[in-house]
């Protein structure tokens, strides 16, 4: 199933997002998990092109997104 990956226009599509990217429900995305999301979509990015944008958009160093940095960082970024 191929869907087209549109960009996130409220913290509702954000919160939305987040939950189907984070597939174990461990409460962070990981590269892996957007690598697969974005993949779903038809986004054809490398790990590393992942690696890079999860490392841009994590705060605390952790090599995850949190809830809290993928609304605060998405959002930002879409406002600016
Ligand atoms: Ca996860
Ligand atoms: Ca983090």
């Amino acid at each position: 199933m191929k869907r087209h990956w549109r960009e996130p226009e409220s913290v509702e599509d954000l919160t939305e997002a987040f939950q189907l990217i984070d597939v174990n429900k461990d409460g962070s995305v990981d590269v892996k998990e957007l690598t697969n999301f974005l993949t779903s979509f038809g986004e054809a990015l490398s790990e590393q092109e992942v690696k890079a944008v999860v490392s841009a958009y994590d705060v605390d160093g952790d090599g995850k997104l949190n809830y809290k940095e993928f609304i605060s960082k998405l959002l930002r970024s879409n406002i600016e």
